[in-house]
């Protein structure tokens, strides 16, 4: 898929202020940190479209971005960081969870897990909801620029055996070399190749 242009489309918190933007979606969950909004950049071939930092806890809302005029991106704040709020290390769960079960045009998801990280509750919990409400979920290891092919065949393994699937169904991925963009844009083009859906705004 060609990358025509990209624009920024909204931030927002709560479902009334998702934009009623009708095209199919396609949203970035994974822990703080994991590399969501690099991943964004990478793929739209932009170095700060989406800011980006070396401390967990740079997205803390949702941000909407249309491609082509015809796809959105979500970049989502991440789980699992403990600082990030007051409150426990799940503080964005709850507007993550509302994401899923309000945001109908949602076609798939991306779920980053970093390769040299082992998938955990946060993890489950995510897949659980987008399987529930019947959106796919494509498992993205990320910043495998970071590791060496023998630390990469360990560590998928140990991905694997806790996610209960194979590597053929995960996509590889690294926003510095630019590893896996073929294969995500393939995901993006070929799930948003259908009609724009019904009622895709807020509920
Ligand atoms: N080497 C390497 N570094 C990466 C890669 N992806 C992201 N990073 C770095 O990891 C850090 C976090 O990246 P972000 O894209 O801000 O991560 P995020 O998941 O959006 O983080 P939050 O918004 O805090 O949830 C930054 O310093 C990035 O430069 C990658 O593929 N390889
Ligand atoms: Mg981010």
């Amino acid at each position: 898929m060609k990358i025509k242009n990209v624009r920024f489309l909204k931030s927002c918190t709560k479902p009334s202020d998702y934009p009623d933007f009708p095209h199919p979606e396609f949203a970035f969950f994974g822990r703080s940190n994991v590399g969501k909004s690099s991943l964004i950049n990478m793929l739209v071939n932009r170095k700060d479209l989406v800011k980006t930092g070396q401390k967990p806890g740079v997205t803390r809302t949702i941000n909407f971005f249309v491609m082509n005029d015809a796809i959105s991106l979500v970049d989502l704040p991440g789980f699992g960081y403990a600082r990030i709020s007051k409150e426990v290390s799940g503080g964005f769960m709850p507007m993550l969870m509302t994401y899923i079960t309000k945001r109908k045009n949602l076609r798939a998801a991306f779920l980053l897990i970093d390769i040299r990280r082992v998938p955990g509750d946060f993890e489950h919990q995510i897949i659980t909801a987008l399987h529930n409400q019947k959106v796919p979920v494509a498992i993205t290891l990320t910043k495998c620029d970071k590791l060496t092919k023998n630390q990469k065949e360990k560590n998928l393994r140990l991905i694997e055996a806790e996610l209960g699937i194979g590597r053929e169904s995960m996509f590889i991925t690294s926003a510095k070399t630019g590893e896996g963009k073929k294969d995500l844009l393939g995901v993006i083009s070929g799930a948003a190749s259908g009609a724009p859906e019904e009622g895709a705004g807020a509920d």
